[in-house]
């Protein structure tokens, strides 16, 4: 459910954190200017990095105004959203590194604009997109989604985007078009994972979706995150959010979508597909060959509360989901 636009007065983002900036609009539209003011100091106080604070890269001024102007929906508005800095300084990007903090790290000279998407396959209207032209007319809106990651960790993130399904009308599938692949750019100069030699990946990223999963409503296709645009290791400027789905299905830093015939090969499948399936569905029922899939730890957690909480069938979006898997064994298409 929609609820009106609200306009924001623009800030500058050197002037306020990103977090800062969420928490403010949040309260301000619940009607509590004092109580945004004095949580914004704790939380810029939380939020100073080894780097001297918010790492948030100036983006287009359309793609900012689109974002603070995001109209709130009742997607998840029980939840409480993960920190700021647990958001976007614990990540999987492995074009910038393996490890967790490596895509805060390395991501600091990564550029996204100009942005141009490739549309190709099964679809009638192809070519080489602007990202503003692409988005031209789309309307964003805020969705709070549970994020749950292969590896048993998971996160509540507030996103600002717009249904998939919005997108890909615009190109006029073809009744061909099964599936849908996306692609991460490759940009080896920026992305230090890319030149690794360590690096198993066969570049660029690659990720798919059947058609009616990518229709799906829930399907997010997102350029912002806590009421601004995505930072550069979160996948900017534009990636896609599958809630029901393992994370590694949430593609960062789309450059290209195909419309095909047949399933696409998509990045874990190819490196260990007894391991990571196409379909990837939150399952608590069928477990990792290395670990079990029936709990996960909700960050930010430490060893003294180690928020371990169960896992949940399509990590809980089973009513909005489950049909699109009628008569399917789980257990093989994993
Ligand atoms: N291009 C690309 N997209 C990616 C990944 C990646 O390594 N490269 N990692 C995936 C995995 S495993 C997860 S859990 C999510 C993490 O998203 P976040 O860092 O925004 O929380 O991004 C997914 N998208
Ligand atoms: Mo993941």
């Amino acid at each position: 459910m929609l609820i009106p636009k609200r306009r924001y007065p623009k800030i500058d983002p050197s002037e306020i954190t990103p977090e800062e900036l969420y928490v403010n609009r949040r309260l301000f539209m619940k009607g509590s200017l004092t109580a945004a003011a004095a949580l914004s100091t704790i939380q810029a106080q939380a939020l100073v990095s080894p780097e001297g604070g918010s790492r948030i890269p100036s983006r287009p001024e359309w793609l900012e105004r689109a974002v603070v102007n995001a109209s709130e929906t009742s997607f998840g508005a029980g939840e409480k959203p993960a920190p700021y800095a647990s958001a976007t300084q614990y990540n999987n990007f492995y074009e910038f590194g393996m490890s967790k903090s490596d895509p805060f790290e390395n991501s600091g000279k990564f550029t996204t604009d100009p942005w141009n998407v490739t549309i190709e396959g099964e679809c009638e209207v192809k070519g080489s997109f602007a990202l503003e032209d692409l988005l031209k007319g789309i309307d964003l809106e805020e969705r709070i989604y549970r994020l749950r990651c292969v590896e048993a960790w998971s996160m509540v993130i507030p996103w600002v985007g717009f249904p998939l399904a919005e997108l890909i009308k615009r190109f006029k599938p073809l009744s061909s078009a099964k599936y849908v692949e996306f692609v991460t750019v490759e940009r080896p100069k920026e992305m230090p994972g890319q030149r690794s030699v360590f690096s198993t990946i066969d570049w660029p990223y690659r990720e798919g979706l059947r058609m009616d999963e990518a229709m799906n409503p829930l399907t997010l296709m997102a350029v912002g995150m806590y009421g601004n645009v995505l930072p550069n290791q979160n996948g900017a400027p534009m990636r896609l959010v599958v809630p029901w789905k393992y994370g590694f299905k949430s593609i960062k830093s789309i450059v290209k979508i195909r419309f095909r015939e047949t399933m696409p090969p998509t990045t874990w499948n190819d490196l260990a597909p007894q391991e990571y399936g196409f379909y990837a569905n939150v399952n608590p029922e069928v477990d990792h060959p290395r670990w079990s899939q029936a709990s996960e730890r909700r960050l930010p957690n430490s060893i003294f509360s180690p928020n371990r909480i169960p896992t949940e069938m399509f990590n809980g979006y089973g009513e909005q989901v489950a049909h699109l898997y009628k008569g399917m064994d789980l257990r093989k298409w994993y």
